[in-house]
């Protein structure tokens, strides 16, 4: 289970982003400290899943719908390609539990995981 995070408020509207892409149950917007010249966020509404593996156990159709939003936004913002990366655990990297893709595109000159 998700705790109570920064994107539960941002899904809530308590903290405003500006919103990229939104479908009924996922929003994108600009990470806040972007490693790219393109660096979104996608996220599901819902504060169910910590992190991508209980979302690929809970709703596979969800992270599928997340990767469709992604795949959009490179195109729109950038030429179509990108890295798309999920950081799993805190030793891994991730700072926020509740799922979320980091998107990545637009020449990319380091090899960094985010
Ligand atoms: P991770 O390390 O994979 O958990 O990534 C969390 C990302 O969330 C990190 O790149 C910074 C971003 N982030 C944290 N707080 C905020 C926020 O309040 N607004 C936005 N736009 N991004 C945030």
């Amino acid at each position: 289970m998700a705790q109570d995070t920064i994107f539960g408020k941002i899904v809530s509207g308590e903290i405003p982003v500006e919103i990229l892409a939104e479908t009924e149950r996922v929003i994108a917007f600009p990470d806040i400290a972007p490693q790219a010249p393109v660096h979104v966020l996608v996220i599901p509404k819902t504060t169910e899943y910590a992190d991508v593996t209980e979302l690929a156990a809970g709703d596979p159709g969800l992270l599928a719908e997340m990767i469709g939003v992604a795949k959009r936004l490179a195109e729109q913002l950038s030429n179509g390609e990108y890295r798309l990366i999920f950081n799993n655990g805190a030793s891994a990297g991730q700072t926020v539990f509740h799922v979320h893709a980091h998107v990545l595109a637009g020449a990319l000159e380091e090899r960094s995981l985010v």
